[in-house]
């Protein structure tokens, strides 16, 4: 078998980059997604801090009111408060399918592990330096086209690409090659492995068992003895073993696109251009996919004061891959509404354009 070569993505400050991207305002300010912190009275927890806010010592579940109390703090050594925002799953989804995207332009098998993190293989390039250059290119285009940063590591298997994606964060890209596994994992902290949690760490650091080289001198049955059918995992783990391949199972259920002008814009000319090259590339990666046909197309825009609209038609025939002209001239149907007083009665300029088809079969 040759080498392989595993990728493992996971995007910085996750909800809160997407709010800092997506209002101009907030852009370079300590942003804190979460609860309501009604003045400091707030009951619930951060979901997460952007990395401004967690110079203050805010970060994820930490207690709402406790984020607020810090946030009055910094203000008062003259630093800029935060600034506190509700969490709103929809964006946050919808520059995860965004992402996914973009990963899949690279490689063809690619797992969500959760709203923000994604496996994927890369062991066709059977070269660590090209899989480098790929994650390089995979960032670039992150950032352009989201406006948020991501963190990857790149490994012989999962475990180590997931571990190797934390190191440089944020905006790292972090290559463990086989041969250094184990230089990699010795010093690393117990914690660092998957599936030890905080629990196992304390019953562990009683055994005097810090650091993952500490792990080394126990036998699979020792460790099966000590922490039960974890141990046996736990025991390949602090070698770096992991054959466990990345699944596609997490299928990708639509593919879309978006861009912002650069401009406002209500130029139907010019709107119509950049819509059609939006889905062109559509059009492009669904012909990649393993589906024939899509059912749904879905349109969105969004005006200039950010209040945004989404149209959807589903076809019952579909449109297979050859369907070019069809699908363009559906979209067009989606978008002239909202060049004239029928979506758009006060005419407001648009500053952005989506298109995503689905329902595939
Ligand atoms: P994480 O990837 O753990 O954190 P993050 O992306 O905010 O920051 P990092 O740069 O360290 O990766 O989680 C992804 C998202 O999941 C996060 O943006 C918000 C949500 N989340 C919660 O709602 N509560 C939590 O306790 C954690 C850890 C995350
Ligand atoms: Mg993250």
């Amino acid at each position: 078998m040759s080498k392989r070569i595993i990728a493992h993505l996971d995007m910085d400050s996750f909800f809160a980059s997407v709010e800092e991207a997506n209002t101009p305002s907030f852009l370079g300010k300590p942003i804190v997604v979460g609860s309501d912190p009604d003045n400091g009275r707030g009951r619930g927890v951060v979901s997460t801090a952007n990395y401004r806010a967690r110079e203050y010592g805010i970060k994820s579940a930490l207690p709402i009111s406790i984020a607020w109390k810090l946030s009055e703090e910094a203000k008062k050594q003259g630093k800029e408060g935060a600034i506190f925002l509700p969490v709103d799953f929809t964006l946050y989804n919808k520059v995860s399918l965004n992402v996914s995207q973009i990963i899949l332009k690279y490689s063809s098998i690619v797992e969500q592990a959760s709203i923000d993190e994604f496996y994927f293989d890369l062991s066709f390039t059977n070269d660590f330096k090209k899989a480098q250059q790929i994650c390089e290119n995979i960032k670039q285009e992150i950032k352009e086209k989201e406006r948020v940063t991501c963190s990857i590591g790149i490994g012989p298997n999962r475990l180590i690409s997931k571990i190797s994606a934390g190191i440089k964060k944020p905006d790292g890209l972090f290559i463990v090659q086989p041969e250094d596994v184990k230089f990699f994992l010795d010093p690393l902290p117990i914690r660092e492995l998957p599936g030890i949690g905080p629990k196992t760490e304390v019953f562990l650091n009683k055994k005097e068992i810090y650091k993952i080289k500490d792990l080394l001198k126990y036998s699979k049955e020792q460790l099966r003895e000590m922490l039960g059918k974890n141990g046996e995992s736990i025991f390949n783990k602090a070698r770096g073993i992991d054959n466990s391949p990345v699944s596609q199972f997490h299928q990708v259920k639509s593919i879309g696109e978006q861009t912002t002008f650069n401009k406002n814009s209500l130029e139907p000319l010019f709107i119509h251009n950049t819509l059609k090259k939006l889905s062109d590339s559509v059009l492009e990666n669904f012909k990649k996919s393993e589906f024939s046909k899509f059912k749904t197309i879905t349109l969105t825009v969004r005006f200039a004061d950010f209040q945004t609209k989404t149209t959807s038609k589903s076809f019952k025939q579909g449109f297979t891959k050859e369907n070019n002209k069809k699908f363009d001239l559906e979209v067009l149907r989606l978008l002239l509404p909202y060049l004239d007083k029928r979506s758009n009665p006060q005419l407001k300029p648009l500053r952005l354009v989506g298109i995503r088809v689905d329902k595939f079969t």
